[in-house]
């Protein structure tokens, strides 16, 4: 039943100055020094400062974050379960002091915050993990974005906001707390259940959705986060066309949508209590929460966290948070009654029909069928345009092995070949010629090397993203590094490591450019096999030994490779 009273919301907080203080900072920010947000600090900053973070005046005191750590409260016993800093390289810190003022700026150069700083300290990361996710295990993709990829050094103080970052896409569906609040009120909405999500939505998402709205007489809102979610998510681009399709299918005048711009940390249960205090500021009553509400899984498929932990952390600290949580169990499609149902309600013996992630991927890849009863006609046809079929990625091929192993050559074949065979644009990034150019100024030390990876890690997934194939050719000594360009790249497209594993005993008797006897006579020093190490790939995709194999045996190995896995077919090929 509707009820017509508003559920107590407390106010929310904004961290935006009012227009003379604007002025005051703008021309203060000129003599202050800058730090350019990343793109996940850029995230939070942006929820700091329009609110979405009360009770959060800016980036957590080192006595707030052990207090969040440990007891997922702030220093004055406000509920708080996910720990928010300003990282910073050790470098950039040993400029600063206490109490010093620095200019927060977007990528696109604009100060949006000024911070002052009244806590700076080096974290122990691996106990803010086991805190926070409750494992330091880097395959969980919070903790190795905590420890992979924060800077060590974190800033903590009181942040002045000058100005929000600029959206450049979907501009209508963006909303402040205090915008989202001021439409429920003109709508006349007074019970508003969120729905989190970061997947797109299908018939069973749009089922459970519209029950709960129901069952609590309550409207929805589908508040999909656009910032940071869990490596190999959809982007949020054609998930927000999918989420436009499914509006159509609730019924009228009763569900929005709005796009959140969180950087998720996959905290799980934690997570689950931070998402209810974010849409208790948006100024939702209800927020939805499912099984295994933000949680991660392992290699193996293998969750973090139990099935319920989340639904039950939530639930605890509910009536504090003053949001209700509802929680909701796995819908399934009962064939025999041809309706989604609650699993607990699906009639002994009855037939259910389920279609897994992985299974529903691989029809879409392959143009194969989607059922119905599964999903929407116009979301599967968005998510055939955003996963078109192998044939039609883009792809690295990314060769690695000691210098003279023989991956130029073998490189310069695979191009030509692939020029003739298929119609994508090959771009051929050697070692040397980048070393030429993109790379010029840089040596051989470690950090060097990792850069000049990084680089054409960047350039491949550039290329690989626009559809286009990028052949890689230089040593990359490093397993991490090389492990981080796959990730770059697998999220666009294909990624082939290709090992050249000549041994040195071959390469250092081919010495094509003198460089081994350079190096074993001292004149040079750093040189990869020889005096600076080499690591080895474990799992490459295609592995080559050139002192067995012609490079156009070996250059044929991989065109094996690419069309066994469909990168190339009769289809790409060139009539
Ligand atoms: S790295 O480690 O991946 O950044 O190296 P890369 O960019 O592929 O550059 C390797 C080429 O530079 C020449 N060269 C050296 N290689 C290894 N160690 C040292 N110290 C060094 N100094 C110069 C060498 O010719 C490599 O070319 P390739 O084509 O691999 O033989």
């Amino acid at each position: 039943m509707q009820r017509t009273t508003r559920e107590p919301i407390d106010a929310v907080k904004t961290l935006l100055v009012d227009e003379k203080r604007r002025s005051e900072l703008k021309a203060e920010s000129i003599h202050l020094p800058s730090w350019d947000l990343s793109f996940r600090q850029l995230w939070d900053t942006e929820l700091l400062l329009n609110g979405a973070f009360t009770p959060l005046e800016g980036y957590l005191k080192q006595e707030d974050s052990r207090g969040v750590c440990e007891e997922m409260r702030l220093a004055d016993g406000s509920l708080w379960p996910i720990p928010i800093h300003l990282d910073v390289s050790e470098q950039y810190a040993e400029s600063l002091s206490v109490g010093d003022r620095i200019a927060l700026r977007h990528p696109e150069g604009m100060v949006l915050a000024i911070l002052t700083i009244s806590d700076m300290w080096k974290p122990d990361r691996e106990a803010e993990a086991s805190a926070v996710f409750g494992t330091t295990r880097m395959d969980h993709p919070g903790v190795r974005g905590l420890l992979h990829e924060t800077n060590p050094v974190y800033l903590g103080g009181k942040l002045e906001g000058l100005e929000l970052p600029p959206h450049h896409t979907f501009r209508q569906l963006r909303h402040t707390p205090l915008e989202l609040r001021a439409e429920f009120a003109r709508l006349g909405w007074n019970r508003i259940v969120a729905f989190q999500t970061r997947n797109p939505m299908h018939r069973a998402h749009a089922e459970l959705t519209r029950r709960v709205a129901a069952e609590q007489g309550a409207k929805l809102l589908i508040h999909p986060v656009v910032g940071r979610t869990s490596p190999g998510d959809i982007d949020y681009f054609a998930r927000v066309h999918c989420y436009q399709a499914v509006l159509p299918q609730q019924p009228p005048g009763s569900t929005m949508l709005s796009l959140l711009p969180l950087a998720m940390r996959m905290a799980g249960p934690r997570e689950a209590v931070w998402h209810a205090l974010i849409r208790k500021n948006y100024g939702c009553t209800h927020f939805i929460v499912g099984r295994d509400h933000a949680g991660p899984r392992d290699a193996d498929g293998k969750p973090f966290y139990g099935q319920y932990d989340a639904q039950e952390l939530a639930q605890k600290h509910a009536e504090e948070m003053r949001i209700q949580v509802t929680p909701v169990e796995e819908m399934v499609y009962c064939e025999d009654r041809g309706e989604y149902m609650q699993r607990s309600e699906v009639p002994a013996g009855a037939r259910v029909l389920n279609l897994s992630g992985t299974e529903l991927r691989r029809r879409v890849r392959e143009g194969i069928e989607v059922p119905s009863w599964f999903s929407y006609p116009e979301v599967i046809e968005e998510l055939r345009r955003r996963y078109p079929p192998r044939a039609r990625q883009g792809f690295t091929v990314f060769f690695t092995g000691l210098s003279g192993s023989g991956k130029s050559t073998i490189a310069n074949v695979l191009v030509a070949k692939l020029m003739e065979l298929d119609a994508r644009p090959v771009t051929l990034l050697d070692g040397d010629i980048v070393r030429k150019n993109l790379s010029s100024e840089l040596g051989f030390s470690k950090e060097h090397r990792d850069l000049n990876i990084r680089r054409i890690g960047f350039v491949a997934s550039e290329i690989t993203k626009n559809g286009g194939v990028a052949l890689c050719a230089p040593i990359a000594p490093y397993a991490a590094t090389r492990d981080d360009v796959r990730r770059l790249i697998d999220h666009y497209g294909g990624f082939v490591e290709v090992h050249v594993a000549t041994p040195l005993e071959v390469c250092e008797e081919r010495d094509r450019k003198g460089l081994y006897a350079k190096a074993r006579a001292g004149l040079i020093q750093g040189f990869t096999g020889i005096d600076d190490p080499y690591e080895a790939p474990e799992n490459a995709e295609v592995v080559i030994d050139t002192a067995e194999l012609s490079a156009e045996q070996a250059a044929q190995r991989v065109i094996h490779f690419l069309e066994k896995e469909g990168y190339i077919t009769s289809e790409s090929q060139k009539s």
